[in-house]
C-alpha cells in the first residue's frame, strides 16, 4: 500500500476575478410648463422625492426660471418609476406637469 512511487498531483486552480461596477445613474428632470400651479409642483416634489418644503421650492423655481431642473439621481428603475409616478400625479389633476429621465455621463 505504501507505494514508493507516488502520482504527481495535478492541481487546477481557477481564479475568479469578480468585476464590480457601479450601476449607471439616471437624472430625474423637472420640466417647466405654463399651467401647473407652483404649489402643486412643490407638493409633488415633497411627496414623490421626499423633499422638504424649502428643497422642493428651490427645485420648482429653478425649473420655472430656467426651463428644467435636475431633481435627483437614482438607478434606472427607480428614476423611471419616480418620474412616471410624479408625471401621473399631474395628469390625474389635469396638469401637463412633466418629469423625464436621462443617464448621467
Ligand atoms: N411655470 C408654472 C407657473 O408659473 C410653475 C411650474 C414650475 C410648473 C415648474 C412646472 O416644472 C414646473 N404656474
Amino acid at each position: 500500500m505504501n507505494d514508493a512511487v507516488t502520482k504527481p498531483e495535478t492541481k487546477v486552480k481557477t481564479r475568479v476575478r469578480t468585476k464590480v461596477e457601479r450601476p449607471r445613474l439616471y437624472k430625474v428632470i423637472l420640466v417647466n410648463d405654463d399651467f401647473t400651479p407652483r404649489e402643486f409642483v412643490v407638493s409633488v416634489l415633497k411627496a414623490e422625492f421626499r423633499m422638504t418644503e424649502d428643497e422642493a421650492y428651490k427645485v420648482m423655481i429653478t425649473a420655472h426660471r430656467r426651463g428644467v431642473c435636475v431633481v435627483a439621481v437614482f438607478t434606472k428603475d427607480v428614476a423611471e418609476t419616480k418620474a412616471t409616478r410624479a408625471t401621473d400625479a399631474g395628469r390625474a389633476n389635469g396638469y401637463p406637469l412633466l418629469f423625464t429621465t436621462e443617464p448621467e455621463e
